[in-house]
């Protein structure tokens, strides 16, 4: 096991990796930019070095300072979290180098499933099934029509360098390719750098499913069943629940064996997760892998009773996987408290807590990093705390939900809470039938409570 592990995070992730370091007898370096001074992360850490200001490129984007802070403080790992460089394979390859152990994939892997459209032929060719479209990348218009027609409209062109929704366009019909088409490649080029693209059927009304998995160095992989994301907001990631209402055990298996094949392709090593979008007919296509954490963990933690990230960091170490293939145990729901407006579209909403008090009792688990008192620093994600519920059945986590969002208190700054206290009382989530377009398109805003 490793003696020392250096955090290159902040924020509610921080804590979450240097509290499983603490259960494992494993000494913390935190990292800090000097907006971050006063965080929770900086007092719970063995050690911490401040590492730069306030942007992220001077501080945790910021491979050299990360490296020295490792170096100076002798720790023998890293942990990346997620965001800032969890998913830079230069990153890596940098730690490796340096004879520190990255506790993630190896660069090779992460690369490659950075490319968006080589990560689709690395699955196609494991056997995973991809949604009908070009194979790689598509450079020319000519190219592009011929996928057009093969597919049929509507068809979506899709950034390779993207992800994460950025850099996607929608073509309803032939005669509105060449517009899409260059268009796509001009945005991809200076969102990116990298003007490659590709294109696939558009699947309608999709849900987000994504399987977890998990791999050691030994040859041993298993899958943790899935976590259902289709609440989201202009592809950000609001409420997450597992197991998903619309899998059967069928379907779960199904899936499950389709992500583990896609690692055992690539000989995938430590945590990550395959997305998938699921259509009406309950046809499943591979769509991205994360190779990383996500924010949404828990929910798998809880519905299992796992800890991920003592995985993570056993597996980095070399150990064997100690995790067994199981189905969900407990239904597990996370709501994200960002600190944003839900009356006024969700506008970033930073500023000091001026009272703070978190629900608790049974079935509750709260993961943050903020305090009373805490000042919210504008320059980083809005995200202040993860609320996650589990109980023996959706209905259950739901109830366990409303009781929580109700006696949660955060006052100075705006939060999403009012939000996720109306989705909790919305009759579509509560069916469990609803799809990825459910925010974006649906008016929950007069199901608000009128105090905005
Ligand atoms: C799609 C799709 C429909 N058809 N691909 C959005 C994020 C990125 N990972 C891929 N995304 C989508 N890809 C095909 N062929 C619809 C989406 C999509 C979406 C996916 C998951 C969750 C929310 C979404 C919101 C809009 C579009």
């Amino acid at each position: 096991m490793f003696n020392k592990i250096l955090i290159a995070n902040r924020g509610e992730i921080a804590l979450r990796v240097i509290r499983a370091c603490r259960e494992l007898g494993v000494k913390t370096v935190g990292v800090y930019s000097t907006a971050d001074k006063e965080s929770l992360h900086v007092r719970y850490a063995d050690e911490v070095v401040c590492i730069g200001p306030p942007p992220g490129s001077e501080s945790y984007l910021n491979i050299p300072r990360i490296i020295a802070a490792a170096q100076i403080t002798n720790a023998d790992a890293i942990h990346p979290g997620y965001g800032f460089l969890a998913e830079n394979a230069r990153f890596a390859e940098i730690c490796a180098e340096s004879g520190i152990a990255f506790i993630g994939p190896t660069p090779e892997q992460i690369s490659s499933m950075g490319d968006k459209s080589v990560a689709k032929e690395t699955m196609r060719k494991a056997g995973v099934p991809v949604v009908p479209g070009s194979k790689g990348a598509v450079a020319t218009l000519e190219e592009a029509r011929k996928i057009g027609e093969e597919s049929g409209y509507p068809i979506l062109i899709k950034a390779s360098a993207g992800g994460g929704g950025k850099g996607m366009r929608v073509v309803p019909e032939a005669s509105a390719l060449e517009r899409a088409f260059n268009a796509a490649r001009n945005e991809a080029k200076s969102a990116f750098g990298d003007d490659t693209v590709y294109i696939e059927k558009f699947v309608e009304e999709p849900r987000h499913i994504e399987i977890q998995v998990m791999c050691d160095a030994h040859g041993n992989r298993v899958h943790l069943n899935e976590r259902d994301c289709s609440i989201q907001r202009r592809h950000q990631k609001l409420i997450e629940e597992s197991p998903s209402p619309i899998l059967d055990a069928d379907l779960r298996r199904r899936m499950g064996e389709a992500a583990v094949a896609g690692c055992e392709h690539v000989n995938y090593l430590g945590a990550g997760t395959i997305e998938f979008l699921v259509d009406k007919n309950r046809d499943f296509f591979f769509m991205e892998m994360n190779t990383r954490i996500q924010v949404e963990h828990p929910v798998t933690e809880e519905s299992l009773g796992v800890d991920l990230i003592k995985e993570q960091i056993a597996i980095a170490a070399g150990e064997k996987l100690s995790l067994k293939q199981s189905d969900p145990l407990w239904h597990a729901i996370e709501v994200r408290i960002n600190a944003e407006d839900p009356y006024h579209d969700f506008r970033p909403s930073p500023g000091r807590i001026s009272t703070l008090h978190f629900p608790g009792g049974h079935g509750v688990r709260v993961d943050s990093h903020i305090y009373q008192g805490y000042v919210i620093p504008p320059t980083y994600d809005s995200l202040l705390a993860k609320i996650i519920t589990f109980g023996n059945s959706r209905t259950d986590a739901i109830l366990k939900m409303r009781r929580a969002l109700d006696e949660c208190i955060i006052e100075g700054v705006k939060t999403t809470i009012p939000f996720h206290s109306m989705m909790m009382g919305h009759e579509q989530f509560l069916s469990g039938n609803f799809d990825t377009k459910f925010v974006d398109t649906t008016d929950w805003k007069s199901r608000m409570p009128a105090n905005g």
